[in-house]
C-alpha cells in the first residue's frame, strides 16, 4: 500500500505522537474534528488505543477503511462486530503487558491486605506518633481466585504461586493446559476465595459479572481486586458492600467511569485506588508502542498484521 492515510484517534505520549507524525501520512482526529464526515473515504488505517477505541458510528464514515491498529490488549472500545463483518482487519498489543499487568495485580492483593496505602499516609499524616496501626490480613497460603484465566490470569497464578497460595480459575470452559482447579461457578468460586482477582475481558459479556450476590459470596474477609475493566463490577453494589463492612477491601486498577472514582471510597483503609496503571512503566509501553509500529508496517508492507485479534 503506498502512503496510505492513517487517523490518529486520540493523543498518545509525546514520543509516540512524535513517531506517527514523521513517518506516516497522518491526520489527527481532534486537530481536524470534521474530518470524518468530509474524508472520511479518504481514511485506509485508524491508530488507536483500548482508551479511545473506534466506535461504529465512527466506522460508518470510512467506508474505505482496511485496518485498525489499537495501543492495548483491551478492544472491548472498538465495535469489533462491524469492522469484522466489512473485513477491516484488528491488531492490538497482547502479551507484552501480561507481567506488569500481573504484577498489578499482586501488588493490589498485597496493598489491599496488608494496606500500606493506608499506612502510608497514617505515617505521612504524623499519626504514628499517637499509636501503632491496627493489625491487618496475611497474604501468603491464602485462597486465590482468578476471574479470567487467559494469559494475564495465568501470570497472576504464576506469582500468586511464588506466594504458596492456593489458586482456582473462573473461565468460561476449562483450561486444559492447567492443573489449578476449574470452578464454572462464580459465586461458588467467590466464597471459596480469600482474594477474588479480575483478569477477565470487558465488554457486553462481562458488563456486571462481578454483582452484589458475587460480593456478598466473597464476604466479609473477603478482598475483590480488579485489573480488568471497571464494567466487569457494579460499581455502585462494590461501594455499597464496602459500606456495610459485608466486603473485606478492594484494590482497584479500572473504574466504570474513568477517570471518575466514587469519593465515598476515598477515606476506606481497605480499599486502593490506582489511576489505570496496570501497563504504565516506560519498559512496557515502549514495548506496546514497538508493537503498534509493527502492526502498521507489516500491514502497509504486506497487507498483514503481526497480532490479529
Ligand atoms: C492501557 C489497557 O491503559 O491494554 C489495555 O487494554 O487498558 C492499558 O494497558 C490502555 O491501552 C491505554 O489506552
Amino acid at each position: 500500500m503506498s502512503r496510505p492515510n492513517v487517523l490518529q484517534v486520540g493523543r498518545f505520549p509525546a514520543r509516540f505522537n512524535e513517531r506517527l507524525q514523521r513517518d506516516y501520512q497522518l491526520i489527527r482526529l481532534w486537530e481536524q474534528p470534521n474530518v470524518l464526515a468530509e474524508r472520511g473515504a479518504e481514511i485506509d488505517i485508524v491508530v488507536t488505543s483500548a482508551r479511545y477505541g473506534c466506535s461504529a458510528q465512527q466506522l460508518a464514515q470510512m467506508p474505505n477503511l482496511k485496518a485498525i491498529c489499537s495501543f492495548g490488549v483491551g478492544y472491548d472500545s472498538i465495535a469489533v462486530d462491524d469492522a469484522k463483518a466489512r473485513g477491516i482487519v484488528i491488531s492490538t498489543t497482547p502479551d507484552v503487558l501480561n507481567e506488569c499487568v500481573a504484577d498489578t495485580a499482586i501488588g493490589l492483593v498485597i496493598d489491599t491486605a496488608r494496606q500500606f496505602a493506608a499506612c502510608d499516609r497514617h505515617v505521612r499524616q504524623g499519626k504514628w506518633l499517637n499509636g501503632q496501626y491496627p493489625l491487618t490480613r496475611k497474604v501468603s497460603g491464602k485462597k486465590l481466585g482468578i476471574v479470567g484465566f487467559g494469559r494475564i490470569g495465568k501470570d497472576i497464578a504464576k506469582r500468586a504461586a511464588g506466594f504458596d497460595m492456593e489458586i482456582r480459575y473462573h473461565n468460561r470452559r476449562p483450561d486444559p493446559t492447567t492443573d489449578y482447579g476449574y470452578e464454572a461457578d462464580l459465586k461458588a468460586l467467590a466464597s471459596w476465595a480469600d482474594f477474588l482477582v479480575l483478569a477477565c475481558p470487558g465488554g457486553a459479556s462481562t458488563h456486571h459479572l462481578i454483582n452484589a450476590e458475587v460480593l456478598a459470596a466473597l464476604g466479609a474477609e473477603g478482598i475483590l481486586v480488579n485489573i480488568s475493566r471497571g464494567s466487569v463490577v457494579d460499581e455502585s453494589a462494590l461501594v455499597a458492600a464496602l459500606q456495610a463492612g459485608m466486603l473485606g477491601g478492594a484494590g482497584l486498577d479500572v473504574f466504570e467511569d474513568e477517570p471518575r472514582v466514587p469519593e465515598a471510597l476515598f477515606d476506606m483503609p481497605n480499599v486502593v485506588l490506582l489511576p489505570h496503571v496496570g501497563s504504565a512503566t516506560e519498559e512496557t509501553r515502549l514495548a506496546m508502542e514497538n508493537l503498534v509500529f509493527d502492526n502498521l508496517d507489516a500491514f502497509i508492507e504486506r497487507g498483514e498484521l503481526i497480532t490479529p485479534l
